[in-house]
């Protein structure tokens, strides 16, 4: 049951679960070609920017760059390493259903791919995004873990009515997460390592403030999704996602019912500083006024 009590149906063609056929071989030339050219700017970048998690599984998974990759054939390796596999979707679905999915180890990814002249922003996670952007991470144990709790968390939130609160956690960490190492501050989020621009923006740029992950703080902490984010969170590892996953939320979201929000770009006493951003590029308007990355 969804927040509001109503679940849509799936539309036409789609199955009770909201998933469809793939059908990889209707995919044309020019689609296998968008996935190219995205596949190549991103790892030609990403040495040195995305977390050794995320360059290990896109090996594991053999995603290269001959085109969009054929979900029974990642899902073989994929099940093997994490019991996870990839199932296609026609685009966002309720919020449910996606609970439920993530629950039984299922990702849901776009069947879709985005046009060529929308290669830099796209507001609908497409194949690009969910199959580059989340998957990797998945071959990662621990990493798949989370996800699995993340979805039975959802389910919770949804029953709790504190869904906007774990939306959060999900923003700051499997979409917009970095990660500290010792070579630096690394990319494992999907919604970073899956655009150029913000690959470069999220390590390098003075604008975002990048503080350490505290569980509360961020489920206080609201985020963009028109835009760069103004604010990164920082992982010491990915075992702090599995040290969250043996919390109980129960009291959490007791004391959230009466907390404030915390401004997107603010700066708490308590909190571990990596970098107090300028925002100068947020000022500045953000995308709608810079030239195009
Ligand atoms: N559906 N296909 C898809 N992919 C998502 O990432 C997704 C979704 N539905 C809901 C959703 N994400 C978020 O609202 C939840 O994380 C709260
Ligand atoms: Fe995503």
């Amino acid at each position: 049951m969804s927040a509001d009590g109503f679940t849509p149906s799936p539309p036409p063609g789609a199955r009770a679960d909201w998933t469809i056929d793939q059908s990889w071989e209707t995919y044309s030339r020019a689609e296998h070609d968008v996935w190219i050219t995205l596949y190549d700017r991103q790892t030609a970048m990403l040495q040195g920017r995305a977390c050794d998690a995320f360059l290990q599984g896109l090996d594991a998974l053999d995603l290269h760059r001959s085109g969009i990759p054929d979900f029974g054939r990642i899902n073989e390796e994929l099940q093997r390493l994490t019991g996870w596999s990839v199932v296609a979707v026609p685009g966002l679905v309720p919020d449910d259903v996606f609970f439920d999915h993530l629950a039984n180890r299922r990702f849901p990814a776009g069947q879709f791919i985005r046009k060529p002249d929308e290669l830099d922003y796209l507001q609908e996670p497409d194949i690009f995004h969910d199959v580059f952007g989340h998957v990797p991470m998945l071959t990662d144990p621990t990493f798949a873990d989370y996800m699995q709790a993340y979805g039975r968390g959802g389910q919770r939130a949804l029953d709790l009515g504190r869904l906007a609160n774990l939306a959060r956690l999900y923003w700051y960490t499997v979409e917009f997460g970095l990660m500290r190492t010792d070579a630096g501050l690394r990319i494992y989020g999907a919604g970073i390592v899956s655009s150029r621009a913000e690959s470069l923006f999220a390590l390098d740029d003075p604008s975002p403030n990048r503080i350490g992950f505290d569980l509360e703080r961020v489920m206080r902490t609201p985020y963009r999704i028109d835009d760069f984010q103004q604010a990164y969170v920082v992982i010491d590892s990915i075992q702090t996602l599995q040290e969250v996953t043996l919390q109980d939320f129960a009291p959490i979201y007791q004391r959230l019912e009466g907390a404030d929000d915390i401004g997107i770009a603010e700066i708490l006493p308590g909190d571990t500083v990596f970098t107090r951003g300028t925002q100068a590029y947020a000022r500045a308007g953000g995308r709608l006024a810079s030239t195009p990355g």
